[in-house]
């Protein structure tokens, strides 16, 4: 086994040379400060040649396979590629007892370590690798603010400014379709979200990931700003059943999330590489989610390929859709993130500003950032690529309750959940395909044409489910016949039943004591498709348990309701 001589890189710093090639000039600058103190520094290192991963997710989107046989061979040829040029360097450092936290990640090419800075200045000696810090990243800065808890059969206005209320009435909720949360994690007990988790139906492993303490069950790490993570997934997926208070766009998808603690380029890589696998089988797609939403940035200017942009180009070459938040740094031109601002193509990076959906003129907010950006690439220079609502947004918070806040964290929510609604429409199509329709078909808003603050303009997932009509192969909704438990329950005297059909439909819901005696008949006739509410008033009756009883076609279904005065 190869040893690195520390020696030779110490006699070159006592000699006070340069900074070496592969060294980026942040890491210079933390090796000149950690010298001096001695401590250990956060590194990643990737090839100097990392950019020849996006040639080969290019070569298997030419071949264009089918994508059960694209992803397990692109997995294969990561982890090839992976042992062939860094798994020498893994071992090297695996010997040197000074190295510590060290890890490598197919998806990202890279490997991660903390190392004194003569270790580090040896390997910059190499030309065949870069060297950065392990930067932590950073979520937007955002305040959250107390919002109503319970606002029945309320729909947030966002939903609507996006058109989603059409793709809903047609039977589009995103049933079927996997969305990814990569955040601080997920309050799974908050009545909005529990119910769609992919884990309640599957092993929670596959369906939760948490890159630095290894938990079996979602759990929100977020401080500052707080329950970030369970604000951003009450945007894609919320709903309370027992109220029909619908805060998601797609309400119907199961989530899995990645929630982080540290939020570093190697964790998030990490996770990135775990959403590409999730149970471990690459032959298997289904695990994978359709939708990685990612509401969280690195300030600082700069167009860095690293292992994260890599992870972040297999991710959409193995199909997913993968969605970021342009960053809250707006209004000065040139403030879009890292790495929303990457530039790969018009697709990747996918950043979304944001705009005040309770205004009828939808301005931009103050804060989203704004274009151009410098980064070359196929795309052209202008960002954000849409906007969507982000101004007060109400949405789901830690323990239970809601919150209203603001910002590209939650306007990159509303664009991942369009998407999920087109999944299920076109499931054919991949996520860059889908990222497509949604640009072609965003709204213009601004000054005229695509500009700097608005990108293409707001997203209008109605319209881009009819363009899609014309380009693809539509599949049509399978619905189900369901009857909730109502809200509030115990009730007094008033409470809601919602119920929904999936066929235009002869209805009964009638409510009758232990006994089987009628009290009430909620609904009798013809019912649109879709999620209903019937209200039941009790006030005439004692107290005590009645059960409620819907029949339509061959369904039957039944809740028992608590009065209690
Ligand atoms: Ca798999
Ligand atoms: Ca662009
Ligand atoms: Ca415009």
């Amino acid at each position: 086994m190869k040893k690195v001589t520390l020696g030779f890189a110490v006699a070159l710093l006592a000699c006070g040379t340069t900074a070496s090639a592969g060294v980026s000039p942040e890491l210079e600058r933390a090796l000149e400060g950690a010298a001096v103190t001695g401590e250990t520094l956060p590194v990643i290192l990737t090839l100097s040649s990392t950019l020849e991963a996006g040639p080969l997710a290019e070569m298997l989107d030419i071949q264009n396979l089918p994508r059960h046989r694209r992803v397990p061979e692109l997995i294969a040829g990561l982890k090839q590629r992976f042992r062939v040029s860094l798994s020498s360097v893994m071992d090297r450092l695996g010997s040197l007892e000074a190295v510590s936290d060290l890890r490598g990640s197919w998806a990202g090419l890279m490997v991660a370590f903390r190392a004194p800075p003569e270790v580090i200045r040896t390997l910059g000696e190499d030309p065949a690798f870069d060297l950065d810090l392990d930067h932590r990243l950073a979520i937007p800065s955002t305040t959250p603010h107390p919002a109503p808890a319970s606002l029945p059969a309320h729909t947030e206005r966002g939903l609507s400014v996006i058109n989603a209320p059409k793709l809903w009435a047609l039977g589009y909720t995103g049933r079927g379709v996997t969305i990814m949360s990569l955040d601080t994690g997920v309050d799974l007990d908050h009545p909005a979200l529990r119910r769609s988790w992919r884990g309640n139906r599957l092993p929670p492993w596959q369906a939760w990931f948490d890159p630095v303490y290894h938990t079996d069950t979602p759990r929100d790490y977020g401080l500052d700003p707080l329950g970030h993570g369970t604000m951003t997934m009450g945007v894609m997926v919320g709903l309370d059943p027992s109220t029909s208070d619908t805060i998601g766009v797609a309400f119907g998808a199961e989530w899995i999330a990645a929630g982080d603690s540290a939020i570093s380029i190697s964790t998030q890589v990490a996770s990135l590489q775990w959403a590409m696998d999730p149970d471990g089988n690459p032959l298997t797609l289904d695990d994978m989610p359709d939708i990685v939403n990612c509401s969280w940035t690195r300030g600082n200017p700069g167009c860095k390929q690293t292992g994260l942009t890599t992870a972040i180009s297999m991710l959409e070459a193995a199909g997913a859709a993968v969605v970021f938040a342009a960053g809250n740094d707006g209004p000065a031109p040139g403030s879009v993130s890292w790495p929303a601002r990457m530039n790969r193509t018009e697709t990747d990076v996918f950043a979304v500003g944001f705009v005040n959906g309770h205004d009828p003129a939808l301005p931009i907010g103050e804060e989203s950032a704004r274009g151009p950006t410098e980064c070359v690439g196929q795309g052209n220079t202008i960002k954000p690529e849409v906007v969507a609502p982000g101004e007060k947004v109400r949405t789901s918070w830690l323990g239970g309750q809601y919150a209203t806040v603001s910002g590209t964290s939650f306007s990159a929510p509303h664009v991942s959940g369009a998407i999920a609604l087109l999944k299920q429409a076109f499931p054919e199509k991949s996520g860059t395909e889908l990222k497509l329709l949604l640009l072609e078909t965003a709204r213009d808003l601004g000054e005229e044409g695509e500009d700097n603050a608005y990108g293409r303009g707001i997203i209008d997932v109605y319209a881009a489910y009819l363009r899609g009509l014309a380009t693809g192969v539509v599949t049509l909704p399978v619905r189900a016949w369901s009857l909730w438990q109502n809200y509030p329950n115990p009730f007094n005297p008033v409470t809601s039943v919602r119920y929904e059909v999936p066929t235009r439909s002869r209805v009964r819901i009638t409510v009758h004591t232990l006994l089987g005696s009628e009290v009430a008949r909620l609904v009798d006739g013809e019912v649109a498709p879709g999620i209903h509410a019937a209200v039941f008033d009790g006030r005439d009756l004692p107290s005590g348990v009645y059960v409620c009883r819907m029949i339509a076609g061959e369904f039957q279904g039944a809740s028992k309701l608590l009065l209690l005065r």
